[in-house]
């Protein structure tokens, strides 16, 4: 499904792709939310960690199981217990999904954005005034091979092991094994 919350971190919080609503990248400001569990959340950490962002970007790791209230965690920022009271923080009417990971921004209080393949280019480029750090994982003459690569690894790899692992008749497990054997 598509993830709900699309604005971007830029330099000066000019917008991002597409008119994508932007958000000034300052030290501090903004909060990841992720699970180790989750393969989707592991690249905002790797990112973070290559781009040198974790002196400017607090991270919280909610609990390793989730149960019928959604993702749980001990949140520093609001006390909430669950995750979803943070969407419910961010939009009210929210009737979403409740995923990590999320980067949310504590001083306009809102979900900057909930999808992990569009944190890692933010990461990559909005800090490095503040960090120094220009290392480029997103080269321009490589971008259309790892956008071909990453939607190989989307489709059945990070999705395809939920396809497998929630597959409720074995042909639809067997597909989802095979399209990650084969391609
Ligand atoms: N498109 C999202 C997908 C994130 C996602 O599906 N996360 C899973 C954990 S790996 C989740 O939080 N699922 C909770 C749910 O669907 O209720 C991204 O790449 O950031």
């Amino acid at each position: 499904m598509a993830s709900s919350f699309r604005s971007w971190l830029t330099t000066d919080g000019q917008a991002g792709p597409d008119g994508a609503l932007g958000f000034k990248a300052e030290k501090g400001r903004y909060h990841l939310y992720v699970s180790l569990a989750c393969p989707w959340a592991h690249r905002t950490l790797i990112s973070r960690q290559l781009n040198e962002l974790q002196d400017y970007i607090d991270v919280t790791v909610v609990e390793p199981i989730m149960l019928g209230n959604g993702w749980e965690l001990d949140d520093p920022l609001y006390g909430f217990d669950f995750l979803y009271q943070l969407y419910l923080k961010a939009d009210v009417n929210y009737e979403g999904r409740v995923t990590v990971p999320v980067l949310w921004d504590k001083q306009t209080k809102t979900i900057v954005s909930n999808e992990s393949s569009e944190i890692i280019r933010m990461f990559d480029t909005a800090f490095n005034h503040l960090t120094g750090n220009v290392d480029d994982y997103y080269p321009k003459d490589l971008q259309q091979e790892i956008d071909t690569v990453n939607a190989r690894v989307y489709e059945t790899i990070n999705n395809g092991v939920y396809r497998a692992g929630f597959a409720t008749t074995q042909e639809a497990y067997e597909t989802a094994f095979s399209n990650y054997l084969i391609r």
